[in-house]
């Protein structure tokens, strides 16, 4: 694909374009990326998204914290794009005011809930980063950590993910008893349905080189929590390579989590997508399949 990319390039730029060897160097580097029809050069070295539902109380502190490091680290040259939606408190605004004052944050928002999933979602669509990944709201994952990851893509790992439950993890405040019996179990799961071998696929903080990124992007559908679990299937199918590594990490009061009904969520919604991955999909009703899907996903 690589190969079929770059003479694509070159073809498309004519070889006798002054441009070109630049391009072709560039692109070489992994600086340039196809976008169903466009080339185009990532305007920042780093976009972070923030999906924010319900925020107003943990979001300041944590943009506070993020915005005074980031730009030490990397002046100008990255972005937070926060997505919020269906917000019955002041997250929208507190996000705009954001957007206002500083050029490199983003404010995306929706009337309705979309989902975590989602939101990411349509944070990566605007990104401008060369490397694009997410945190939570609540800034469970300090930036130094999220620095020291994403030094592994600069190496051959298009991805990052981090992880409470590696040797060298450090957590800090723990999540409670009955959430992290769910997340072994939901980890169990994920191994035996997908086949994925990560000890936590569900920490928030996750980072990808924009090449791998763009090359499922448009294929994600999962909305809700467990659309990591998507997006990793998607990219370790696609052959890219993916990095846990431990990070430190805080549980924060105020999740938006309720134990049960988004254990349930998640359950109809990692069964449904390997379904859809299965050869017995072809042969099903897709009608009475997402009819099914809909309602149990309501519950
Ligand atoms: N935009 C958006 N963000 C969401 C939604 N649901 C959860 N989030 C965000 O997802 C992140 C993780 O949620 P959190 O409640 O902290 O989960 P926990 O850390 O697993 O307890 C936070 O930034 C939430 O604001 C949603 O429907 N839309
Ligand atoms: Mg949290």
């Amino acid at each position: 694909m690589i190969t079929n990319l770059n003479v694509w390039i070159i073809s498309f730029l004519g070889k006798e374009n002054r441009q070109s060897t630049l391009m072709e160097h560039r692109y070489l580097q992994g600086k340039f990326y196809f976008d169903s029809r466009v080339v185009y050069v990532p305007k920042k070295f780093l976009s972070i998204v923030i999906p924010a539902y319900n925020e107003a109380k943990r979001l300041p502190e944590t943009l506070d914290w993020y915005i005074e490091f980031f730009s030490n680290v990397f002046g100008k040259d990255f972005e937070i794009i926060i997505v919020s939606d269906g917000c019955q408190d002041e997250t929208p605004k507190i996000a705009s005011l954001y957007a206002e004052k500083y050029t490199y944050v983003k404010h995306l928002n929706f009337p309705k809930r979309l989902g975590k999933g989602r939101a990411v979602t349509e944070g990566f669509r605007i990104a401008d980063g060369e490397i694009v990944g997410f945190v939570d709201a609540d800034g469970s994952v300090p930036p130094e950590s999220i620095c020291k990851m994403i030094k592994y893509l600069d190496e051959s790992w298009d991805g990052v993910i981090a992880s409470r439950w590696m040797d060298g993890s450090r957590v800090v405040i723990h999540e409670p008893f009955l959430r992290k019996i769910a997340s072994r179990a939901f980890n169990f799961l994920i191994r035996i349905l997908f086949g994925i071998r990560f000890k936590d696929t569900q920490c928030g903080a996750k980072f990808f080189k924009r090449s791998a990124l763009n090359a499922i992007l448009s294929e994600l559908y999962v909305s809700d929590f467990s659309f990591d679990v998507e997006l990793l299937y998607r990219l370790l199918r696609g052959k890219f390579h993916v990095k846990e590594v431990p990070v430190m990490w805080k549980y924060r009061g105020g999740s938006k989590i309720n134990i049960f009904r988004t254990s349930f969520q998640m359950l109809v919604s990692v069964v449904g997508l390997r379904l859809k991955f299965s050869r017995l999909y072809k042969k099903l009703n897709k009608k009475l399949i997402n009819t099914m899907y809909k309602v149990l996903r309501r519950l």
